[in-house]
């Protein structure tokens, strides 16, 4: 019993996530508090909408609302999703708290304290035709790392350089789309990351088991150039978080917030503040202060690739640089891109399948199955109709869903509504015992590692060997020679069912939730001994036939979801 904390890269506040971002950070994340959870861990996951900076700005005036009003609605949207595919966080953030307001500043001023604060005059891109200055995504252009055409202002999303305005090469406004640009002098607070270098890459050389993913992106940045540059943390922006010294102003830098990178991160912290006053938990310091018990606490993040420099060596260079005792992260998990059909999920051509979409045509399961068993952990990978379908009808239908149905209407047309008696278990039950042992022992090996696909085929494995037992000992042909033997042959079948239940629910929740009422054993503790396990339900302990648990995908269905996603939403 171990205290984990978990958070999932906080999605910005512009829009409806599509399934490739959800299975980029959230819903992996998920699976993995749901498992933990599960083996008896106390678990602390918490995630939050990145509210502040240009994409929200953009998307507030795209909208025609106020920036503030548009924040309030979309975090009800992401927040209303987030349950709908039963993303279990203890609590869902915005990084526009107050909590985070206070936390960011007084980060600022001990990061100030400790000499990582640089004042600096520089040029900035102002906008004539916009009459105002271009930071971040107010800007595109040329990447001058790798001559990417559409490259922002804060990062090249071809190469994941971290960039500044300044760095294009041929920029343009995004809200004009003018040229007619001027560098102009104004002052920006840096955090002198450059410092930090030695101290950064000595924390980062001595995680173990990082995946290379990971520690590959963080070493390409820490060497990049001369070494770790230092970087711009504040803009000249209305909506922010404003710039102070902890609550006092700070001198020259009034009307400007902090960057929203710098920001957004504090918010894993202040969302477990937010956490405890919302009335969910009492104390969060335990999660997060070494000195106050967080030194026991494994911290994981989940986060999609475009996002690992930011973790690995900017909000690092936040917690380490404050000179206090935080906790550091212990493990990124992070993810490749999900395509979409041959192509690219895009928000802006409404490209692909978006979280509201999805729910509204299949139970989240459904989704949650196909894209975990899908993640794009060393590569990345497809979303593609004729995949999902087939991945929905064969693993979730004919091997899950099917076996629950086969056995529980066999039992109750030959027996009755309740485990049946009589018989014993003998060879061919201790190896399909032995069989399951192994396949759930490896099965939670992979979790552990948080080895995402090989976990769902572990899992799937499992499944199959039930189906491989009740075709071989065919009760239905048994029972009319041998009724004691059939019933123990259903006996150990409906436990396996409820052993599914169990060790499938951190993928499937809600059809595993159904099957355990169905099988009259809600609450039922992960297997410790699967032996144990298969005997948990004994004979004359009552059940249910469950509904159906997976319908199938028809064709029909699939070629017109295909066609009704391939661009533009409304
Ligand atoms: N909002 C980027 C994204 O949604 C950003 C993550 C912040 S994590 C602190 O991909
Ligand atoms: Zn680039």
């Amino acid at each position: 019993m171990a205290r984990h904390l978990i958070t999932s890269a906080i999605p910005y506040i512009n829009g409806i996530k599509h399934l490739g971002n959800l299975v980029g950070s959230q819903l992996p994340a998920d699976l993995y508090a749901r498992y933990l959870r599960g083996r008896g861990h106390e678990v602390l996951f918490l995630c939050a909408t990145d509210e502040h900076g240009t994409p929200a700005e953009l998307a507030a005036a795209k909208a025609g609302k106020p920036v503030e009003e548009y924040c309030a609605e979309m975090w009800e949207a992401q927040s209303k999703l987030a349950d709908g595919f039963r993303l279990s966080f203890d609590h869902f953030g915005r990084s526009s708290s107050h909590q985070n307001r206070t936390l960011t500043q007084h980060f600022a001023k001990v990061l100030d304290e400790q000499g990582l604060i640089a004042e600096v005059s520089e040029t900035q891109m102002y906008s004539h035709a916009d009459g105002r200055y271009l930071p971040d995504r107010y800007i595109e252009g040329t990447c001058p790392n790798c001559g990417f055409e559409d490259a922002r202002g804060d990062q090249c999303d071809n190469c994941t350089k971290q960039l500044d305005p300044v760095d294009l090469i041929n920029p343009r406004s995004t809200i004009s789309g003018s040229t007619d640009l001027e560098m102009r002098e104004t002052k920006h607070l840096y955090l002198r990351q450059s410092q930090m270098k030695d101290r950064l890459e000595k924390w980062i050389d001595t995680r173990e088991g990082w995946p290379v993913l990971t520690t590959s992106i963080a070493k390409k940045w820490l060497n990049d150039g001369d070494g770790l540059q230092d970087r711009g943390i504040t803009r000249d922006l209305d909506w922010g978080v404003p710039v102070q010294k902890g609550d006092a102003p700070w001198p020259g830098m009034e009307g400007k917030v902090f960057y929203v990178w710098f920001d957004a991160p504090i918010e894993y912290i202040a969302c477990s503040q937010e956490w405890v006053d919302a009335g969910k938990g009492a104390d969060w310091q335990r999660w997060w202060r070494t000195d106050q018990g967080a030194e026991d606490v494994r911290y994981t993040q989940f986060m999609g690739k475009d996002n690992v420099p930011f973790h690995t060596l900017s909000f690092p260079v936040t917690i380490l640089g404050s000179g206090e005792p935080w906790k550091l992260v212990d493990y990124i998990k992070s993810f490749n891109y999900l395509n979409y059909d041959g192509g690219q999920f895009s928000t802006s051509r409404g490209r692909g399948v978006f979280m509201d979409q999805a729910l509204d045509i299949l139970p989240a399961d459904y989704w949650r199955w196909w894209l975990l068993s899908h993640a794009p952990e060393s590569a990345d990978s497809e979303f593609t109709w004729e995949n999902f379908q087939i991945s929905v009808n064969k693993d979730l239908a004919d091997v899950l869903g099917n076996f629950a149905s086969r056995v529980t209407k066999f039992c109750r047309s030959k027996f009755s509504e309740a485990v049946p008696e009589g018989g014993s278990y003998g060879p061919r039950e201790e190896q399909l015992i032995a069989d399951l042992s192994a396949k759930i022992a490896e099965y939670q090996t992979h979790m552990e590692a948080i080895e995402i696909r090989k976990a769902a085929t572990a899992l799937r494995a499992a499944w199959v060997l039930g189906n491989e037992y009740l075709q071989e000992v065919a009760p239905w042909s048994t029972i009319k020679t041998d009724p004691d033997q059939a019933a123990a042959q259903i006996r150990l079948a409906l436990n396996m069912i409820r052993l599914y239940a169990v060790i499938s629910a951190p993928f499937i929740p809600d059809a595993c939730a159904d099957l355990l009422t169905s099988m009259n054993a809600e609450g039922a503790d992960w297997p410790g001994d699967i032996a144990e396990a298969l005997n948990a339900l004994p004979a004359g302990h009552a059940f249910t036939v469950p509904d159906v648990t997976f319908r199938k995908i028809t064709d029909a269905e699939r070629e017109e979801w295909q066609e009704r996603f391939a661009g533009k939403r409304d």
